[in-house]
Order: structure tokens, then C-alpha cells, then sequence
């Protein structure tokens, strides 16, 4: 094929693997002599565990071991550790809660686990498990947030006081409580984020062994995060070097967050594996996914928004109150805390104070889920807007219009965190409705009334931050003159073996072709901190930028060698070294390959032709955009039809508009989701009563329209590429605008506020209590 340019709609390389049936997941590995492992998870949300009585399920066919948490703790295991919370903004109290593969003496959600059991076949596995006979001393259980925060509420751990995990704060209250005292209007809401699941494509899964003579352990798993995992597993519960512990990820089928960490489960079968000295396979099913992954969001919300007599914003002060599970996952407070830095979204809030709260319930751990705290927290200051300005008589727009921070403002420090580099928020919404059509709304309503139908339109403007931390790339190059990349990202379905080989292509001038992947092997990519944050194109993209120009510069000193001058005499482009003023040259395929040559050289060039680039996103970046969405509404079965859905987003430069389209189009598939139909629901005992597709509702191909997506870039100089993250963005913009269309539809029948999902049974239910009530 062909030489390669950011900017490029080029494919996806992998989807020729993917889509033909050649992908390598985790179930996908053939290992002969592999035991399987099924865990034996607790029917009850809060219980004192009395006994654990394995004998029937050891003496069953097939069982190689059955280990409890007893023995977890005898062979000196540790713990998962909490990584997202600092003392910095939460203070020195925090409750630290001990995170074990196995529970030992009280389980504290459905769905812990309190036992493996290791067998020949997965049959033998599950049988036998049905054999451990666990005796349950019932705790009463609290669910929800209110529930737990109740002065009286049994407490899941000692030393809490309403199940309190943690509280910290961001912005001024004081400076707050001044704006409210000059405001003229003061609007309020009380909302909640509902629970959802992340359910990848690809469940969970992993397969451990152990090497005695060697004294180590393999891990291949299906992770966002290969080098964290290797790191935590041998420091935090291992206790060994971490060059003990090799583990590797293939392709990975989604993970949205979930799969950003070690679970219970890549421990498990590495400890099996040692105890029965063969390799352990553990393979999550769906009921069981949607049961043990660590699901997303669960926020309730309160807050004040202050507004002068113009519906300028004064001030805003808000508390979210962040649902953790049973106990803090390893990533489980970054939710609140990245809530609390986006409070404010992209509006010019001259005083704010949010308070961030974690609550410990009989649920499952939440971690987070693509947008992380900021779809709540954009869900929330756009339900603002949009609620300041019915009650103050203005409009979606002109309010935005009113408050928007202006390019002239930037670089804008937020009365919270961040400071926003960069960002054109007014001429982005202005295109949106301009490619929504926003102004010939009225004859469309007219249409759909003509046909019975309700419709509404809602917009939201939303920012983000994205990147995090630092990161290494690698080049290296082979003595055939083709060069692969060793990737410190990981991408788990971004695209990343499309986008990075078509940077290195176009600085390089190599083909495509000519530029291989490699990523998420821990003992073949020497560092990584994994794709997660929408750091990959910006971190990751920078380091290799950083990784291309040191092959040029060590491939123009071997140019320099061969065509007998010196380097500064020699340009490069295209991937072609040319002596300056004379037809000499050589191509950076020659000078790789001189490279290698067993001699020819002088060692002072090296031998081979490697690089490695490093960046750290000292400063974040802060992609934003606009939605414009239109809904159909049938009042008689309170059935939603997303009519159009216009999406503008700046994500700075972009490299290949096709990934970020089709990152976009997830993202808001996500939102959409989470909008209309998913919610994590558990009853009052903490029974999940969402526990399978038929009572979790995946959004389908048909509850979304044709997407119409643009790009409005405007670059970060934040890194040297200019760009800013993509993959999360869509999940962040469409709730809001959503479900403000759903409101807006429903508004002529009274109805004002409708909660996420929402539901047909929801909207109806609410079209008849409006009705009712007029
Ligand atoms: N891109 C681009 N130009 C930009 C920004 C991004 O062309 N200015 C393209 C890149 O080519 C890259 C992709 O978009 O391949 C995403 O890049 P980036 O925004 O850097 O995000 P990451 O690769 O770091 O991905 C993380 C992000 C997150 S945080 C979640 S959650 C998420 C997501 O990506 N989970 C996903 N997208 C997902 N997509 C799939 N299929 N599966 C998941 O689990």
C-alpha cells in the first residue's frame, strides 16, 4: 500500500484479523492440559460467612483443588490496593478497605467470591461448585445511597459513619455562598446517574500458570492495562519482583473503562496454577460478567446553580455522592473526583464548591466507565442550563450563548481545578445547529403532530479532560528496513495498530505496510501505562513523534557514514537521506539495514536502529464539542425514536477522522444507552435483578439513527501533535441533549423533568401523571 498521512481516513488494519475470524482472545488460546476454574459466588448481599464445608465438591470427578479464603490468607496472598484516592484531597480518614480475591469471613455483595474450584473440565468445575456448601449468617443489607447514608444504617465497615468512604471538595465556599447571596435567581436539581454496565463484547477472562523452575508466573488476561496488572499482582499480592510476573494481553474485545485493573479472578488462577502445578483458565459468562465486573456511574446529585438578573452564572454549589459497592476497586473514587473537576463544564462560573462524597453498599464495586465522572458531571450543569432557563424565560441557546467562556478567555482557570488551554465552545454550537437544522424545528413538530407523535429537540455543550501520566514509545527497526512499533498504550478496539503505524508512516516515509504493532506483552514492552483517560493518541502519539525523530537523526548519522559527509549536510524527507546540493542518497530502509550489518559501521553509531520516545501530559487537554438531537415520542406507548443526532467535536488535530468517527459513534452509543434503556437495578435484599440481557436492555443497531458527526478542530499546544483525546466524548455529550429532547417533547403535556433511563414504561407512566394531575 501506501505512504500514510495524519489526516488520513485510512482503515483498520487489525479489522482483516478481527472481522475474519482471526482474532486472538482470551478463549481463543488452544492450551492442552489447561484446567478450568469456576468461582462460587455468594447468593446473599451481607453476611457473616459461618463455614465453608468443601468436601463433597473435592471428592467430586474431575476436581483438582477447591481453595477458600482460608486458605487465601494462609499462603499470604495480598490484597487488590486502592489506587485512586490520595490523602492530598481526601484527607488522612479515608476508609481503606481490604480488597482479597476470595472473602473469608463476611461477604458484603451478591456475587463475592468465597471459593474456586479447579477441575479437569469446566463441567467437572461446575458441578462441583454446586457441591461447596457455604453456611450464611445474614446481615441485613443497605443498597441504595439514601438507604446506606441513613443515620441508622447497619455499616458496612468499622469506623464509617453512614457508610462514609470519603468526602473532599474542590472550588471556594465561601466565595460560593457570596455569589448566592448577590444572585438574582437561584435554580436547583436533585438528580441521579444510574448504574450501568460497561458488557464488552469480550467478558472477562484469564488464564494463569506457573513456572517452578523458573519461580514465575504467566498472566494472559484480557486487560486495558497489561503493566499495571503485572505490577500490582507481584507488588501489592504476590510479593514478588515484578520480572516474576509476564503478562500478556492479545486482543482484547472492549473493556470501557472496566477492564482497566486487576480483578479477583487474574489472581485466582494464578494462585490455582501454582497450587496444582498446571495452567488455570477462567472465562467469564455474561450473567456472570454482569454480576462480577465492576460497573459505572451511580451518582445522586444536588446542587444550586446562582444566576444574576441577565441569566448570567454566578455561582454554583453541588454535592455528588458517588455509590462505591461493597468495597473501593482499585480505580473506584476516580469517578467523584474527576466529577469534581468538571463540575462547571464549559461555562464561565466565576465561583463554584462541589463536595465529593464515596458510599459503601451490599453492591458490586464500581470503577469507571468511559467519561468517568464527567458525563455526570455534564449531565449535570446541562440540566442546569437547561431547567435556569425555562424558569427564567430564556431559551437553551441564548443562556449557552450568555454564558459560554469566550476564546478571548483562554487559557481560562475554572473556579475548580483545570485551567482550559484552549476552546471555541459558541462557534462549535453555532455549526451544530446549524447542521441540525435547529431553526426549521417548528414544521418537523408540526410534521410528527400531524401523526400523533410528540417531538422534542435538546442540545448540549459539553469539555472533557483528557490524558494522563506519561508514557514510552518504541521504534525499532529490522535489518529488512521495516520498523515496528512497541507500543506503551493499549488499545482494546481504539485502533491503535492503524493509527500509530500511520503516524510512523507519514514522519518516516515508510508504508504502511511497512510499520508493525506490538503492544501488551509485558516482557517484550519494557513499559506501559495502558489506554485509558483518552490518553493514547495524545500521550502515547507525542512519545512516538518523540521516538520518529531520534531514527531520523541516528539514521542521518548513518547516511552521513555511507554517503561519506556529515550530518548537518544531509536532509531528510520522504523517507530519504539526500546529501544537500548533490543527487546522493540513500533511503531510511538502507540505513537500517547498514545498521545491522555485522560490520561496515563505526561503533559509536550503535548497532541496530531502535529509538524510544517518552511524553508526559504535565498538562491535560480538553476535547468538547456539541450535540443536537431530535426525538419522536408516541404518547400512547411512550416509545422514543431518535429522529437526528448531530455531533461537533474539537479533538484538536485529528489523525485519522474514520477512528475518531467510529470512537464517537461508540461513545454516544453508550449515552444513548444509558439514556434510554441500561440500568443496573438490584432489590432492597441487594439481589441483582438485572442479571442477564433479558432484564439489562443493550441499546440495539435500531434505537439509533444515522449519526451526523463533524470536526471542528482547534489544537492544543498542549502537546507537540496538537490533539486531544477522542475516545470518550460521545458518551459525555449525548445524555444530556437527550434526554433534554425527551423533556422538551414531553413539556406541552407539563411534564418537566424525566430520570435516566428513560424508559417507555417511565415516559408513559409520566405523560399519564401529567395528564392526571392537569
Ligand atoms: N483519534 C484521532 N484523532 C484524535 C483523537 C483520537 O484520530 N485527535 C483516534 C485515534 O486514532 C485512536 C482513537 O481515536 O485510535 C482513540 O484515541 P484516544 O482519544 O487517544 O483514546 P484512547 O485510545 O486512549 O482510548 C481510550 C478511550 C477510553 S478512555 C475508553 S473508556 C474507551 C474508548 O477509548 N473504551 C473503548 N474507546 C473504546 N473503543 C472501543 N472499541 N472499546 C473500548 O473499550
Amino acid at each position: 500500500m501506501a505512504r500514510t498521512r495524519i489526516g488520513d481516513r485510512v482503515k483498520r488494519t487489525e479489522d482483516r484479523r478481527l472481522v475474519s475470524g482471526r482474532g486472538r482472545y482470551v478463549d481463543d488460546i488452544a492450551m492442552t492440559g489447561v484446567a478450568r476454574l469456576v468461582a462460587v459466588r455468594s447468593p446473599v448481599a451481607h453476611a457473616d460467612i459461618r463455614s465453608i464445608d468443601i468436601t463433597a465438591a473435592a471428592a467430586a470427578p474431575g476436581v483438582l483443588a477447591v481453595l477458600t479464603g482460608a486458605d487465601y490468607g494462609a499462603d499470604g496472598l495480598g490484597d487488590l490496593p486502592c489506587i485512586s484516592l490520595s490523602d492530598d484531597y481526601a484527607g488522612p480518614d479515608w476508609c481503606r478497605t481490604p480488597f482479597p480475591a476470595l472473602a473469608a469471613d463476611r461477604v458484603r455483595c451478591v456475587g463475592d467470591a468465597v471459593a474456586v474450584v479447579v477441575a479437569e473440565t469446566l463441567d467437572h468445575a461446575r458441578d462441583a461448585a454446586e457441591c461447596v456448601e457455604v453456611d450464611y449468617d445474614p446481615l441485613p443489607a443497605v443498597v441504595s445511597i439514601a438507604a446506606a447514608m441513613d443515620p441508622g444504617a447497619p455499616q458496612l465497615w468499622p469506623g464509617t459513619e453512614r457508610n462514609l468512604c470519603f468526602e473532599a471538595e474542590f472550588g471556594d465556599a465561601d466565595k460560593t455562598a457570596a455569589a448566592f447571596a448577590a444572585a438574582a435567581h437561584v435554580t436547583e436539581i436533585d438528580l441521579t446517574n444510574g448504574r450501568v454496565a460497561a458488557n464488552s463484547m469480550e467478558p472477562r477472562g484469564c488464564i494463569g500458570s506457573y513456572d517452578a523452575g523458573e519461580g514465575r508466573y504467566t498472566l494472559t488476561t484480557s486487560t486495558q492495562n497489561p503493566h499495571w496488572v503485572r505490577n500490582i499482582l507481584a507488588q501489592s499480592v504476590f510479593a514478588v519482583p515484578d520480572n516474576r510476573i509476564h503478562v500478556k494481553a492479545g486482543d482484547v474485545g472492549g473493556g470501557f473503562g472496566m477492564k482497566g485493573m486487576p480483578y479477583p479472578e487474574d489472581i485466582l488462577v494464578l494462585w490455582a496454577a501454582r497450587r496444582i502445578g498446571r495452567a488455570v483458565k477462567w472465562i467469564g459468562e455474561r450473567g456472570e460478567s454482569l454480576l462480577s465486573d465492576f460497573p459505572g456511574r451511580d451518582h445522586v446529585c444536588a446542587g444550586r446553580l446562582a444566576l444574576d438578573a441577565d441569566g448570567g452564572i454566578l455561582g454554583l454549589e453541588v454535592t455528588t455522592t458517588l455509590n462505591l459497592g461493597c468495597r473501593l476497586s482499585p480505580e473506584g473514587a476516580i469517578p467523584a473526583i474527576v466529577f469534581g473537576r468538571m463540575a462547571t463544564g464549559v461555562y464561565d462560573v466565576p465561583a463554584a464548591h462541589v463536595r465529593m462524597r464515596g458510599v459503601f453498599t451490599n453492591t458490586q464495586s464500581t470503577t469507571p466507565y468511559r467519561g468517568a465522572g464527567r458525563p455526570e458531571a455534564i449531565y449535570l450543569i446541562e440540566r442546569f442550563l437547561d431547567k435556569a432557563a425555562r424558569e427564567i424565560g430564556r431559551d437553551a441557546i441564548s443562556i449557552r450563548r450568555r454564558n459560554f467562556i469566550r476564546p478571548a478567555q483562554m487559557p481560562y482557570a475554572t473556579a475548580l481545578v483545570d485551567t482550559y488551554d484552549i476552546g471555541e465552545f459558541e462557534a462549535i454550537m453555532d455549526k451544530t445547529l446549524e447542521l441540525g437544522d435547529w431553526d426549521g424545528f417548528e414544521g418537523r413538530r408540526a410534521d410528527s403532530a400531524a401523526r400523533g407523535l410528540l417531538r422534542g429537540r435538546g442540545m448540549s455543550s459539553y469539555i472533557e479532560v483528557a490524558s494522563i501520566f506519561n508514557d514510552r514509545m518504541e521504534i525499532r527497526f529490522d535489518p529488512s528496513g521495516n520498523a515496528t512499533v512497541l507500543a506503551g498504550t493499549f488499545s482494546h478496539g481504539q485502533g491503535h495498530e492503524t493509527a500509530f503505524p500511520q503516524m510512523v508512516s507519514d514522519w518516516l516515509g515508510l508504508p504502511i505496510e511497512d510499520v508493525a504493532f506490538l503492544q501488551g506483552d509485558t516482557d517484550r514492552v519494557s513499559h506501559g501505562g495502558g489506554t485509558f483517560g483518552s490518553r493514547s493518541i495524545t500521550v502515547g502519539g507525542s512519545a512516538l513523534r518523540q521516538a520518529a525523530d531520534e531514527i531520523i537523526e541516528k539514521g542521518r548519522r548513518i547516511a552521513a557514514h555511507l554517503l561519506e559527509t556529515e550530518a548537518e549536510d544531509i536532509d531528510f524527507d520522504d523517507g530519504l537521506y539526500t546529501v544537500r546540493g548533490a543527487n546522493r542518497s540513500l533511503t531510511l530502509a538502507e540505513a537500517a539495514a547498514a545498521a545491522y550489518a555485522p560490520m561496515g559501521l563505526p561503533v559509536e553509531l550503535g548497532v541496530g536502529l531502535e529509538a524510544v520516545g517518552y511524553f508526559a501530559a504535565d498538562r491535560p487537554n480538553f476535547p468538547n464539542g456539541c450535540h443536537v438531537v431530535e426525538v419522536e415520542i408516541d404518547p400512547e406507548t411512550g416509545g422514543v425514536r431518535i429522529d437526528r443526532f448531530v455531533a461537533v467535536d474539537d479533538v484538536g488535530t485529528v489523525v485519522n477522522p474514520l477512528l475518531a468517527d467510529g470512537q464517537i459513534h461508540g461513545g454516544i452509543a453508550q449515552g444513548v444507552g444509558q439514556a434510554l434503556t441500561e440500568r443496573v437495578v438490584y432489590d432492597d435484599d441487594g439481589q441483582l435483578l438485572s442479571g442477564s440481557f433479558m432484564d439489562y436492555t443493550m441499546p440495539r443497531a435500531d434505537d439509533l439513527p444515522s449519526f451526523h458527526t463533524a470536526f471542528r478542530p482547534v489544537p492544543t499546544k498542549s502537546n507537540p501533535l496538537g490533539v486531544k483525546g477522542a475516545g470518550e466524548t460521545g458518551s459525555v455529550g449525548a445524555p444530556p441533549a437527550l434526554v433534554q429532547a425527551i423533556a422538551d417533547a414531553l413539556a406541552p403535556l407539563g411534564v418537566e423533568e424525566i430520570e435516566m433511563p428513560a424508559t417507555p414504561s417511565r415516559i408513559w407512566q409520566a405523560i399519564r401523571d401529567a395528564r392526571r394531575t392537569s
